[in-house]
């Protein structure tokens, strides 16, 4: 295998994922070969890295310019539009999930980029797709402009390494639950704003429906799975558009029921959405044996430790 020192993009660094993925990758190369981007003006101790650009990733030549002046091997390409916020702003949740993503295999293509990563999600299912254990070759179906980019993403990182070869790896991310960015966007939220509502007034109303059960992941097993996938040899991999991972599944009226065990005045109620049918069209949980197989994914988190991590940690940042 090649050795090289790694320099490495991070896109959407200031996101849920992006900021604590900076943290992670930062602690193994260290800060002076991590570049994080986003769109924000910096500010002193937003990120880790040891460097940041302000950068719209929609623009070419900016992104070219970056990657050429720190010598990038890696890009982590996280900005993206969430499923809620894609249905509001269709067309630039089209360019934005799509673009930038073709404009990085092209650069890998043309020798600029050795490495990429990209999330797709579990939106790539879509409706008449069965709902449990979701296979990971399966008729794609998304009836959603954010099922439908992320769909049509995997198909290009496909296309990109069979025609040239171009190593881009990604994973359908289920929901994300963390404590240290909030989410934004997503129809998944719910499962992050009710650990925030719990602590801060001890009651929530949901967004979705008291039964739907939809696949969820703790961050700290998002950010392992992404690192295995990274690190795996090329060779093991045989998924080239994206791997299923499943993480845990609950309802919102059973992750109530875990929050309540700890905070027993806790209460729920249920005011469902837009964001309800499209809940409705994804899958309830994910089978995904073949990340197990292929490069060792694993959990450390199930629902009562997630539950007890969240509330452990925004008891301490709320109260600040
Ligand atoms: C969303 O809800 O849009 C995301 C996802 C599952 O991709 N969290």
């Amino acid at each position: 295998m090649e050795s090289y020192t790694e320099k490495i993009l991070i896109t959407g660094a200031l996101g849920q994922i992006g900021t604590e993925l900076t943290n992670k990758l930062v602690e193994i190369h260290g800060a002076d070969n991590v570049v994080a981007s986003g769109l924000d003006r910096y500010q002193k101790g937003m990120t880790s890295a040891g460097h940041y650009e302000r950068m719209d990733v929609t623009n070419t030549q900016l992104v070219r310019q970056v990657i050429s002046d720190y010598e990038i091997t890696t890009v982590y390409h996280l900005a993206s539009l969430l499923s809620g916020t894609s249905e509001k702003q269709p067309l630039f949740a089209w360019k934005l999930n799509l673009e930038p993503l073709i404009h990085f295999c092209e650069m890998a293509k043309e020798g600029l980029l050795k490495k990429i990563f990209w999330p797709s999600s579990i939106a790539v299912f879509g409706k008449g797709i069965p709902k449990n254990d979701v296979a990971q070759e399966v008729v794609l179906n998304p009836t959603t402009v954010y099922g439908i980019s992320k769909m049509a993403g995997e198909k290009w990182c496909e296309y990109y390494f069979d025609k040239y070869g171009v190593d881009v790896r990604s994973i359908r991310y289920p929901g994300l639950i963390s404590w240290k960015t909030p989410a934004g966007g997503g129809t998944t939220d719910y499962a992050v704003e009710i650990f925030y509502e719990a602590v801060e007034s001890g009651k929530y109303t949901s967004f979705i429906s008291e039964d739907t059960a939809m696949p969820m992941l703790y961050m700290d097993d998002a950010i392992k799975a992404t690192l295995q996938l990274m690190d795996a040899p090329q060779e093991n991999l045989t998924i080239r558009s994206s791997y299923n991972l499943g993480g845990m599944s609950f309802t919102p009226k059973e992750l109530a029921s875990e929050i309540k065990n700890i905070i027993p005045e806790f209460e729920i109620d249920y005011k469902p959405d837009f964001r309800q049918a499209i809940a409705d069209s994804w899958p309830s949980s994910i089978d995904d044996s073949i990340a197990k197989k292929d490069w060792g994914l694993s959990y450390d988190f199930g629902i009562s430790e997630m539950s007890a991590d969240m509330i452990k940690n925004l008891k301490v940042k709320l109260s600040k």
